[in-house]
């Protein structure tokens, strides 16, 4: 029997994220051992990931499983894994909107989508929460096109342009956009917002926890104090937030924010959760806007929200920007509703082959099979 266990594989920069993508079928049906599978593939833990394809950054430490879609309403099916670097865990309570930008080409590339000429919908079912997005690739004569002069802070040069419409996402993973049926907790005397549409986020001032929240990512990651008083709220705020013990998880994200002073709508640094992010997560960046339009909430109270509807959110982070599109419905009540957040992403396949991994691990038996339902756990 050969020693090592041989797994097709692309790799794939999605968004400001990088990182392996896998047909479902072509990965263990078991969730326990499609998650040693994926250690061993990234070559955790280890804080270098020396042994694997992990970037030993927590964005370069994700992957994509893509297959077709196991119940209507949906093209594909898109589980997102965050593989840990320094521990024996894959997290695959949140979604990741950047990964997810890579996720409609790979489809269209291995023949689960046909593309028509000019563009492609497709329609995405995240199966880490169950909430669907429409993603919108430039497919010339029915082929996948990378290139292009679309730009966004984070990733370097230009490429076409992805666009994508989340449809659905209030509460993907803590049930309710207001986790704790408030627009403001108090946590160590600390105001804080907790809000989820996409991803699960805990928006606080950075001056209250002695951040100026315009530092660079590598200051904030020195700032060892900050660091420490940001995961003392996390710990804290992560139950009520419905997300049982947070402390082997990857969710809530801790959000530092500050007024604009670039023109944008608010600045941001965000934690995710033990690092400081080099931009801001795509479906975060959709939860802290839709925080600004939330009356009374920590973002809306040093945001300078722009007016319309729909309207354009720039959120400042540490390497740019990010412009958010948000269409709300009834803004009168206490909570708005939101219609539509739509967005502008890049992709590149760069890579395509095979990931070796040791057969011990996994001897390539007990393949998911084309059909089979994708299940988060
Ligand atoms: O919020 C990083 C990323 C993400 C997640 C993270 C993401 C999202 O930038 O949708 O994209 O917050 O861990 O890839």
């Amino acid at each position: 029997m050969p020693s090592q266990t041989r797994i097709p594989c692309v790799i794939q920069r999605g968004g400001t994220s990088k990182g392996p993508y896998f047909l479902a079928s072509d990965l263990p049906s078991d969730p326990g051992l499609r998650d040693r599978v994926l250690l061993a593939v990234m070559g955790s833990p280890d804080r270098r990931q020396i042994d694997g394809l992990g970037g030993a950054d927590p964005l370069t430490s994700k992957v994509a499983v893509v297959g077709p879609a196991a119940a209507g309403g949906a093209d594909i099916d898109y589980l997102f894994c965050q593989v840990k670097i320094d521990e024996p865990a894959v997290d695959v309570t949140p979604n990741c909107g950047n990964m997810l930008a890579g996720v409609a080409p790979f489809a269209i590339e291995h023949g689960l989508v046909k593309a028509r000429d000019g563009a492609t919908t497709v329609r995405v079912r995240m199966v880490n929460s169950g909430n669907l997005c429409d993603v919108r690739v430039l497919t010339p004569g029915g082929a996948v096109t990378y290139e292009g002069d679309a730009r966004i802070d984070g990733a370097p040069g230009t490429s076409a342009p992805v666009m994508i419409d989340f449809l659905d996402t209030a509460g993907s993973a803590c049930g309710s956009l207001l986790p704790t049926g408030n627009a403001v907790d108090t946590v160590d005397g600390i105001e804080v917002t907790c809000i989820d549409n996409g991803m699960p986020l805990v928006i606080l001032k950075a001056t209250d926890v002695g951040a100026t929240g315009y530092e660079t990512r590598d200051e904030l990651n020195a700032a060892q104090d900050v660091k420490q008083r940001v995961e003392a709220i996390r710990l804290v705020i992560g139950e009520a937030m419905n997300l049982g013990d947070v402390t082997g998880k990857v969710v809530p994200k801790m959000c530092l924010v500050s007024p604009p002073v670039h023109g944008g709508a608010i600045s941001v640094r965000c934690f995710i959760p033990h690092v400081c992010h080099a931009s801001i997560g795509v479906l975060a960046a959709v939860s802290l806007a839709t925080a600004c339009v939330l009356p009374g909430s920590v973002a809306a109270e040093v945001a300078a929200t722009p007016g319309g509807n729909p309207a354009l959110f720039s959120v400042e982070h540490p390497s740019g920007e990010f412009s958010v599109e948000l269409e709300t419905g009834d803004r009168d009540g206490a909570v708005p509703r939101i219609e539509r957040a739509s967005l502008l992403r890049t992709t590149r396949r760069i890579m395509e082959g095979s990931v070796l991994i040791p057969a011990s691990v996994w001897n390539g038996a007990d393949v998911r099979g084309g059909s089979a339902a994708l299940a988060a756990e």
